[in-house]
């Protein structure tokens, strides 16, 4: 039986100035082992003192009923599933359950009511005082029990006319780069800063099947749906995965199941030949196929609700279709050919370039790889593939402009990817909410202001005829005691699911919510300390982080050496990537427009390939990603590209010192681990930060000659 409320320990958010002191809460984590996160007990009360009904059959609603029961135990409520009972508050049904209460059967016949509310909505009202949650599916129970329990005492206050609530965006996924075997360079977890795996380690699973049911529960609190289990590059041992050590996987969806969240599995492209001996994985080739039929029935034999493959062909190093003088919509209609009968599908990632670049060439770009190899198959992928883009053209930078071909495949579904994982946003030592970097890019509007969002295109409402991809995420947690190493990069994964199932919600609005939750009143000194404190530090972090880094949108300058972490401007200058700069004694920024440099800014439809190809109207953020521009060219904002820098690198500094110094005045107000671990943290972060201000201010110097106007210290 599932533990909701056990498994993690006592919550960590208890009374300020209790033990362990800061230093020993700094080294052993939270007391009590691993972190609630977004679902300390607290966060129950107000619906574990009330009189609850819950109606309806399946896993799920008996999950519902788990969580019900074990509140109500906790806070003094009580659980019912039968109807007979009296008194009720709370009412989660199912509409078909039979019997329900009168006010609730009077709002489930009203008006507003009718329809059918889909495979995971409910409606959630209150009426004469019972406040219920209907739904015509388990998912939808579950999901309105979260909302009841974000809602905390107001849930269970005045009258709240029904409304529905449904998901925009269907898959909402996160994919693990955790790897089984600990790889020789990357370790346990790709671009991991949490620790080691929750799902792996050191070549076994880990088999540490409370924590992941606590994972599956917290990721369904924010409307998570979907994982792959491991990392998308997939190496020998992980490979076997889909066969011989199938049965791990089959023990973590079991363990997932009771929380909506349907496991995929990363695959290699190869496995034909790695796996079944074959001479070959040409994809259309009729023993291929026949391979791939016979390895996904005996997936789907061990797990009916198998959610499909994750591949990375190709790419970085990884096989794929182009070994055999073949395409991506042949390697990926291969395996959604296998997947189809069982409902299943294949992400197939777009992230196709040419990794071996010569830093010499300068008409290659790497920003057009993804649309070049891609745009050129729309409407021949099957209704199964989802073709998975990352947010940007390059990878995952701190700014990018949205990438060109979520507009340029219209008859084909596509996902937009995003980085959970801070691999280029500070590693989770810094303090970068990323809220509003995805908020930005999910209401942009790819064919000009008023038009279809990069939300609408994942949720199947662009202007094509394709479903929806859904919106996937790298997934930032590790077996950290606080799950993601940085306390505060809880709220990232928090976010990431809210905004993939309502992605027009504000980010301040999300970090509130998940501020109450995770510092719910009672547990803290000071509530409005601490949600004041929250926002001043994470709010605008985002920002912050990108005026201490690399400018203007011009992307990299990170150390190659340090995996990604720190300043390095030359890093990656003379490497083989695609990632350059191109800064000399003149003036910085890669020429991407069609007059005269790469020919990039031709993949945007009107009126963005126009507004990124003119200096002039290119939004100053973007403004290096586009053009390569002289020290002293003129800003929208007014100001000069060398006084940009300079600028927006003492300010950056100056902005994680004051959040340093807000976070101090939390002590002994929060639970001291947490605050000593962020303590910590913001240390490094301002340390960090100091040595990019120098670094990027330097090199810059040194390069212009131009002095600051301000005159302030570079070295
Ligand atoms: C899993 C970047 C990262 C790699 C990652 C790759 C990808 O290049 O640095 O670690 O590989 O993206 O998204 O496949």
């Amino acid at each position: 039986m599932i533990r909701p409320h056990g498994t993690t320990g006592p919550a960590t958010t208890g009374p300020a100035n209790t033990s362990p002191t800061a230093t020993d809460a700094a080294t052993t984590g939270p007391a009590g082992g691993v972190h609630a996160a977004w679902l300390p007990p607290e966060a129950f009360g107000p619906l574990g003192s009330r009189r609850v009904l819950v109606r309806g059959d399946g896993g799920l609603v008996d999950t519902v009923f788990d969580e019900v029961e074990q509140a109500c135990a906790r806070h003094g409520g009580r659980a019912a599933r039968s109807a007979g009972d009296p008194g009720v508050d709370l009412v989660l049904a199912l509409r078909d359950a039979g019997p329900l209460p009168a006010p609730v059967a009077r709002v489930a016949r009203s008006a507003g009511a009718g329809g059918s509310l889909g495979a995971e909505g409910y409606l959630l009202a209150r009426a004469e005082g019972v406040t219920m949650v209907l739904a015509d599916a388990p998912a939808g129970l579950l999901y309105g029990l979260f909302h009841v329990v974000r809602l905390g005492a107001a849930a269970f206050d005045g009258d709240r006319p029904a409304r529905r609530h449904a998901p925009a965006v269907s898959l909402r996924m996160l994919d693990h780069w955790d790897n089984v075997d600990v790889h020789p360079v990357m370790g346990q977890v790709e671009r991991g800063y949490a620790g080691g795996s929750i799902f792996w380690h050191a070549g076994a699973a880990r088999r540490d099947l409370d924590r992941v049911r606590a994972y599956g529960r917290l990721l369904a609190a924010c409307g998570v749906n979907a994982i792959s289990v491991n990392n998308v590059n997939v190496h020998a041992t992980e490979a076997r995965l889909l066969t011989d050590r199938l049965g791990d996987v089959a023990e973590l969806a079991d363990a997932l199941r009771p929380y909506g969240i349907r496991v995929h599995l990363s695959v290699t492209f190869a496995a034909p030949v790695v796996l079944g001996g074959l001479p070959t994985a040409d994809p259309l080739d009729a023993t291929v196929r026949a391979w791939w039929a016979a390895a996904t029935r005996q997936v789907y034999e061990r797990i009916p609700d198998f959610g499909g493959y994750v591949v990375k062909a190709d790419s970085e190093g990884q096989p794929g279709p182009f070994t055999y003088g073949r395409d991506h919509a042949d390697g990926a209609n291969l395996l959604a050919e296998a997947l189809a009968p069982f409902g299943g599908v294949v992400h197939w990632r777009a992230f196709v370039y040419n990794h071996r670049q010569d830093w010499r060439d300068r008409s290659t770009d790497r920003a057009r790889a993804a649309y070049d190899h891609f745009a050129p198959l729309d409407g021949r992928f099957r209704d199964n593939v989802v073709v998975q883009v990352k947010f940007g053209p390059i990878d995952f930078q701190p700014r990018e402009p949205v990438s060109p071909v979520l507009a340029a495949m219209p008859a084909t579904r596509l996902a937009v990817e995003f980085q959970v994982t801070q691999e280029y946003t500070g590693q989770q030592r810094h303090v970068c909410y990323l809220a509003p970097c995805w908020s930005e890019v999910l209401a942009f509007a790819p064919w000009g202001p008023g038009g279809p969002t990069v939300a609408d295109v994942a949720a199947g409402a662009g202007p094509g005829p394709a479903a929806g991809g859904g919106l996937v995420a790298v997934a930032n947690v590790g077996d950290d005691p606080f799950w993601t190493g940085h306390p505060l990069a809880q709220a990232n994964l928090y976010a990431f699911g809210r905004l993939a199932w309502d992605p027009r919600l504000d980010p301040r609005a999300v970090l509130d919510e998940w501020i109450d939750l995770t510092f719910p009143a009672g547990t803290t000194g000071d509530p409005t300390l601490v949600r004041r404190t929250l926002h001043a530090v994470m709010d605008d972090s985002w920002r912050t982080y990108e005026r201490y880094t690399a400018p203007l949108g011009v992307g990299f300058m990170v150390s190659p050496a340090n995996h990604h972490y720190g300043p390095d401007v030359d890093g990656y200058e003379y490497s083989r990537w695609g990632t350059y700069h191109f800064a000399d004694r003149e003036g910085v920024g890669v020429d991407r427009t069609r007059a005269t440099g790469t020919g990039f800014t031709g993949q945007y439809p009107k009126p963005w390939s126009r507004v990124y190809e003119s200096l002039r109207d290119c939004p100053d953020e973007l403004l290096l990603f586009f053009h390569h521009v002289p020290y002293g060219h003129v800003l929208q904002s007014g100001s000069t590209v060398i006084q940009h820098i300079y600028d927006t690198h003492f300010a950056g500094v100056q902005q994680v010192a004051e959040m340093r110094q807000r976070w101090r005045r939390l002590a002994g107000v929060i639970d001291p681990a947490v605050h000593a671990r962020v303590t910590e943290r913001l240390d490094e972060q301002l340390r960090c930060a100091i040595e990019w201000r120098d670094q990027i201010n330097t090199y810059f110097f040194r390069k212009s000659g131009v002095p600051d106007v301000r005159g302030r210290r570079i070295h």
